[in-house]
């Protein structure tokens, strides 16, 4: 018996967007000293969603000078007054999420199901969570009297735009910190929308200032003497960048880097559960996950039966519309993003491995790219190596748990692996082998707020999440 199930796709009307937005400086939303905007469109249509006001070095530095001016209020304040603030701050994100989930999938181009059922639960539930350590800061096992370090400055990637935003203003505020965040210059608008929110929330000026612009506006906030700690997530290159260039300085920081994710399919598993937890590994938001299980390791003695189940999966996926609640998969986030994925895919092919796609129209404009395999991959190719970032799996094959340790530690990442077995002996045995920060275990991409998350070897340092997610902005 089949069901037709076809609801309307979400409409754009859901949310007003405005068309020009300013900075956001001490409670005010202003324009760029220098007068400089920026566009920012649909990935999934290439339409211009809004003009947004471009952060220069002068902006950094009035947005510093009003988060240092409200550092010595709101630290002063009691834990539980603050506290008032972010319990308020995630119920307005609760009751408006589906504004925000529609201006994420428009502003990212991921699929609303993504963004209604997994961003925006998360984001609020972050906001909940450490809203609930703020009056208990003496019980977080640093001794009675924690200190917050000063002025946080924030620079969050394109990805998970509103969730990233969390993990690091819900911390940083809770703890008694104040922040200056740059968003990526794709994704300003949600937050935006959330600076929105601080205001509806009466959250007393300067405690959030969100300055969108590019790199070189994070670049400014990065080495502002006034900053006290860096926050970053984004790719190696500009970690490595942000390390050299804060070296020598007091300044703390966390570095949330690229991955390249081990899921290690054994062949005990139960076959059709791995199949959905390898999809979801690397398929959840077009691949463009820090995290992603984007290197498949299958036992030899299953490999014929896991790549049939898992091309018969791929088949079914539905690439389109993202405002559409049947889409597995949106576009991919820009022009940029695209022409990487193309290029290492190309690399691929070039090296000897052989690609596979399930029969796929693309939209004709937009940024989209079809769900896509490699089989016959080295540990050498690129395509095992480099972190792609979009729907690309590459499939390597292990006779041994040994080897299958072996070949997953075999990555200058060390973020995200995930074990396919029933036996619980080897779960214990192979997780604590493998350097990554994460092991999941017959299941892949669970995030949970109460969990420290971070990266081994080039992956980055500091963990966001968890009571360890607090240590990050206090001098304990
Ligand atoms: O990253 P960038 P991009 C990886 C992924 C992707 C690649 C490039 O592999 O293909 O990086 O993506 C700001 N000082 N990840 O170019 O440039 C920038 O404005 C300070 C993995 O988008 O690192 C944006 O806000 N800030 C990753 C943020 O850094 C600078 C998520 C991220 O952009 C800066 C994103 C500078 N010098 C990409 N230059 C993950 N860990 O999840 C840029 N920025």
């Amino acid at each position: 018996q089949t069901f037709e199930y076809a609801p309307a796709p979400e409409s754009r009307s859901v949310v007003d967007i405005a068309p020009s937005y300013g900075l956001f400086i001490d409670g005010e939303f202003t324009d760029a000293a220098d007068g400089k905007v920026f566009k920012t469109v649909s990935p999934s249509t290439e339409e211009v969603l809004s003009e947004v006001a471009q952060a220069g070095a002068e902006d950094v530095d009035r947005a510093v000078k009003a988060a240092r001016k409200a550092f010595e209020k709101w630290s002063a304040l009691p834990g539980k007054e603050r506290a008032k603030y972010l319990f308020r701050i995630a119920r307005i994100i609760q009751e408006r999420s589906r504004e925000l989930a529609v201006l994420e999938t428009l502003d990212n181009g991921k699929p609303i199901k993504e963004t209604r059922d997994a961003d925006l639960p998360l984001v609020a539930a972050h906001f909940f969570y450490y809203a609930g350590w703020a009056d208990k800061l003496g019980h977080a096992g640093y001794g009675p009297d924690p200190r917050p370090l000063g002025v946080a400055g924030q620079v969050i990637p394109w990805n998970f735009p509103l969730l990233m935003l969390a993990w690091k203003i819900a911390p940083a505020l809770a703890t008694g910190n104040t922040v200056v965040l740059k968003p990526a210059e794709t994704t300003p608008l949600s937050a935006l929308f959330f600076a929105d929110i601080c205001r509806q929330a009466g959250l007393p000026r300067g405690v959030v200032n969100i300055l969108p612009g590019y790199g070189e506006a994070g670049a400014a906030l990065v080495e502002h003497p006034d900053v006290n700690k860096v926050a970053f997530t984004g790719s190696t290159a500009v970690g490595k960048a942000i390390a050299r260039q804060i070296a020598g300085t007091d300044k703390k920081v966390t570095l949330e880097l690229g991955g390249k994710g081990a899921n290690i399919v054994f062949d005990d598993a139960p076959i059709d559960q791995a199949v959905e937890g390898i999809v979801s590994g690397i398929f959840f938001n077009q691949g463009q996950v820090c995290c992603a299980g984007s290197r498949l390791l299958v036992q030899e003695s299953v490999q014929d039966e896991v790549l049939d189940s898992l091309k018969r999966r791929l088949s079914t996926l539905r690439l389109g519309d993202p405002l559409d609640k049947n889409t597995d998969i949106g576009a991919i986030n820009s022009a940029e993003q695209l022409a990487r994925i193309k290029a290492l895919t190309e690399a691929g092919e070039a090296e000897g491995a052989e690609r596979w796609s399930p029969a796929c129209e693309l939209p004709s404009s937009g940024y989209w790219f079809a769900p896509t395999l490699f089989t016959n991959v080295t540990q050498a190719h690129r395509i095992a190596r480099d972190e792609i970032f979009g729907p690309v799996l590459s499939v390597l094959t292990f006779r041994t748990p040994d080897e299958a340790v072996a070949k997953a530690n075999n990555s200058q990442y060390g973020l995200s692996a995930g074990i396919w077995t029933e036996k619980g002996s080897r779960i214990l045995a192979v997780a604590n082998k493998l350097r990554a920060g994460v092991v999941w275990a017959n299941t892949f991409n669970k995030f949970d707020p109460t969990s420290p998350f971070g990266g081994y070897k080039e992956s980055g340092f500091g963990r966001e999440g968890g009571r360890h997610g607090l240590e990050a902005y206090l001098d304990v």
